[in-house]
């Protein structure tokens, strides 16, 4: 019963470890559920075979009372490439039109990737302590460049919606990959 809850509800972040506790849920994403958004098929398969890593968690918590409902998500991107595309999150637009987020960087350094539907596109470069607003209508992914992990906390409401189609689709403008070294922006080949 919500009644019941005593408020307010808190969770406890370790800044070392880059996670919350207590956790309601945590989602594993490996290879094998983002593997069409990588654009070398043949190393997302020498991915595959050599045991499915894992690419990114979600600590996830929702704040429910009767009169609202908001969501806490932790996400922590593992440092690594399939080929010489970093890890990075699915991306994904809010199924309501009306609904935006915060992003805050908390750990590690990469790219905060932007995108309508019309194909705009921005990219905003993250390190600890960067808060981010994602505008309603703007589909968003978080790409990891650094050699640590990268951890972000993500706050939005519960109704949001995630529609993840417009990514799978066509993905974003632009890609980061590694060149001589350094992250690099490529044109995505299927715009
Ligand atoms: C939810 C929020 C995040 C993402 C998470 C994973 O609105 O944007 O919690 O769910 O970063 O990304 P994705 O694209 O796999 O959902
Ligand atoms: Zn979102």
């Amino acid at each position: 019963m919500l009644q019941d809850i005593d408020y307010p509800i808190s969770v406890q972040f370790d800044f070392d470890e880059g996670a919350f506790s207590p956790v309601k849920t945590r989602s594993d994403r490996r290879v094998s559920d983002l593997k069409m958004m990588f654009h070398d098929q043949d190393a997302v398969q020498r991915a595959l075979a050599a045991g499915d890593p894992l690419v990114y968690q979600i600590l996830y918590h929702p704040f429910a009372t009767s009169k609202s409902d908001m969501a806490l998500g932790v996400s922590r991107i593992f440092p690594g490439r399939i080929g010489d595309e970093y890890y990075m999150t699915k991306g994904h637009i809010h199924e309501r039109d009306d609904q935006p987020e915060i992003y805050f960087c908390v750990k590690g350094e990469g790219y905060l990737l932007l995108q309508t539907a019309g194909g705009e596109f921005r990219a905003e470069r993250w390190t600890p302590g960067t808060i981010s607003h994602i505008p309603p209508m703007w589909a968003h992914r978080v790409v990891n460049t650094g050699s640590d992990m990268l951890v972000f906390v993500a706050s939005y409401h519960l109704s949001a919606g995630h529609d993840y189609r417009l990514i799978e689709a066509k993905g974003f403008r632009q890609m980061l990959v590694e060149r001589d070294g350094k992250p690099t922006f490529v044109d995505n080949g299927r715009w």
